[in-house]
């Protein structure tokens, strides 16, 4: 029998409520360099696109680390051990999930972490058909915030945080450490964190992937603009905004942009935002590292790096992650 409890929702799902959408868009649209978070782009539509993007020939990201679970998912759930808890920072009903939790040795429970109910919901109602034995304990909650983990069935040896897709690449090189810091006194001191991490390659090839043919990524970029129109009302001319997203060498990223293609106003509230000519809304980073970068980046966190496996192409990395002081001793 599949034992799947309530979507908890913990005291911590603290992201602003939808009508401070209007306060975030006035402020990030009132800086000297405009910028907006890039959560905003997982509406529901968004959400939709970005599966989309997952699937483009040119966005290489999920491909690889499917085939590096293809290849290694059992010598993943080796290095994991048995009797382990899995928190997944996202909401898991995702192939690579599934691949992970078929050769796990008996895993105490599952807990996907995701902020919206609806993803949630669907990826544990999904998770109870294929593992029925398995203890789903989905909660509701924003994972860049401190969690309070629900009560496992049974007493697990250690928990492992898992993240995969790259997401920590979304977060600039100190936020990132914040997050790590974070997840590492979350794991406890037995614990682990395994994370996918995508690689620095040939800058023609990690643009692709975010400038797909097919257009699906512009038109994830500029959705964001289409939910601010719906949700606080301003009044952004989607044809007059384009997609931009280059790779920045020497931070070590690719920057993705909103650039207004002509002088224009837009109504944000009871006020205007101006735009000039070309003018740019910084909206999303998606960091790329070699394996000493983030190894280095780790270790700022307290953490070491255990194992890493790759794919056959070498251009994506899952990692396992454990306390600094666990591998010195
Ligand atoms: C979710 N995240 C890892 C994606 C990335 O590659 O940075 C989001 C994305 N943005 C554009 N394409 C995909």
């Amino acid at each position: 029998m599949s034992s799947v409890q309530p979507c908890s929702t913990g005291d911590d799902d603290r992201r602003p409520p939808l009508n401070d959408l209007l306060a975030i868009a006035r402020h990030g649209l009132g800086l000297k360099l405009k910028r907006l978070p890039s959560w905003l782009f997982y509406d529901e539509r968004g959400s939709a696109l970005f599966e989309q993007i997952c699937e483009q020939p040119e966005y290489y990201l999920t491909r690889c680390e499917v085939a590096l679970m293809d290849e290694h998912a059992a010598s993943v759930a080796d290095s994991l051990g048995s009797e382990v808890r899995l928190v997944e920072y996202g909401s898991g009903s995702g192939l690579k999930t599934r691949m992970l939790l078929r050769e796990m040795h008996d895993p105490v429970s599952y807990v996907p972490v995701e902020i919206s109910p609806a993803p949630l919901n669907e990826s544990v109602r999904r998770l109870a058909l294929e593992f029925p034995q398995l203890p789903l304990q989905p909660l509701c909650a924003d994972f860049s915030k401190p969690l309070r983990l629900p009560i496992p069935p049974r007493a697990p040896r250690r928990t492992v945080l898992y993240f995969p897709g790259s997401t920590i690449g979304n977060f600039e090189a100190r936020d990132a450490v914040d997050l790590l810091r974070k997840m590492r006194n979350e794991m406890g001191d037995a614990g682990g964190i395994l994370i996918g991490v995508d690689l620095k390659k040939d800058v023609a090839q990690m643009e692709a992937a975010y400038n797909d043919r097919a257009g699906v990524t512009a038109e994830f970029t500029l959705n964001m603009l289409a939910r601010l129109n719906r949700e606080i009302g301003s009044d952004f001319d989607l044809s007059a905004f384009r997609h931009h997203a280059r790779y920045n060498p020497m931070a070590g990223r690719i920057e993705t942009h909103i650039v207004s293609s002509r002088e224009q106003q837009v109504k944000i509230g009871s006020s205007k935002v101006g735009f000039r000519a070309e003018e740019v809304i910084q909206v999303e980073y998606s960091c790329k590292y070699s394996l000493e970068d983030f190894a280095a980046l780790a270790e700022k966190a307290g953490l070491a790096v255990m194992r890493t496996w790759l794919d056959p192409q070498r251009m994506f990395s899952v990692q396992y992650l454990v306390r600094a002081s666990a591998v010195a001793r």
